[in-house]
């Protein structure tokens, strides 16, 4: 439907040059003339009514009117990595330096389902296993190696220091920070049974021990320190 030349007047007018066609055409005539009048409403858009199920986009968020987060003082939905919450609290940046991402609970956190490369590298024993040597005669310092489950590391000969440079197995980050690993170190013998450095324990990690790449584990069995790694692998 074409308007006349001037663009189209206010609703308000409409109404007025309506009522004047109805005192002059009649009542059927008037309201065909409305009819019309009301088609040329494009002069005066109206705005969209909001959407109370869908609240993303509203100016002035809250915890009422937002479930996502606020930036600006505009309701985001919050699931993304340059704007994760909920609840209408302010917008976060996750980090994605400590591998954050934006979680479906809209948090910002480790992704849980990420591959990591966890590995024992060093530790620092005790130079007596109580009371007695770790071995005897000449070589007396402990022969060291890992045992995770049924894997067992390379030994290290006589040291209180031994490292590993490339022993480890790959987790998803899940696996690490609920279920855990379980370590144990020994001592290699060749005439007796081995002895337990540090005995079995459970290490289940903090998300922010992955994204430091390393945690260090003090007072282990006879031992002062072992050191823990992670290194996060690419998708
Ligand atoms: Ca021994
Ligand atoms: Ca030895």
């Amino acid at each position: 439907m074409l308007c006349a030349a001037a663009p189209c007047s206010p609703r308000v007018s409409f109404l007025r040059r309506a009522n004047v066609r109805v005192a002059a055409f009649g009542r059927l005539a008037g309201a065909a003339m409305l009819t019309w009048l009301w088609g040329c409403g494009t002069a005066e858009p109206t705005p969209p009514m909001p959407d109370p199920a869908e609240p993303h986009g509203a100016v002035g968020c809250s915890p009422e009117t937002c479930t996502g987060c606020c930036f600006a003082g505009i309701c985001q939905p919050g699931t993304s990595i340059s704007g994760c919450g909920s609840g209408g609290q302010s917008c976060r940046s996750c980090n994605p330096a400590a591998y954050e991402i934006c979680l479906p609970q809209q948090t910002c956190d480790l992704d849980p389902n990420g591959l990591w490369r966890f590995l024992w590298t060093e530790a620092r024993i005790r130079p007596t296993n109580g009371s007695a040597t770790w071995d005897v005669g000449a070589q007396s310092k402990p022969d060291p190696y890992f045992k995770m489950g049924p894997f067992t590391s390379p030994t290290q000969n006589d040291t209180l220091s031994p490292t590993w440079t490339d022993q480890g197995k790959n987790y998803r980050a899940s696996d690490l920070t609920s279920l855990g690993v379980t370590l144990e170190l020994w001592d290699q013998d060749t005439t007796s049974a081995d002895d337990v450095i540090a005995p079995a324990r459970l290490f289940r990690f903090q998300t922010a021990d992955l994204a430091a790449g390393q945690v260090t584990v003090t007072g282990w069995g006879q031992t002062d320190s072992v050191t823990l790694r992670f290194i996060k692998l690419p998708p």
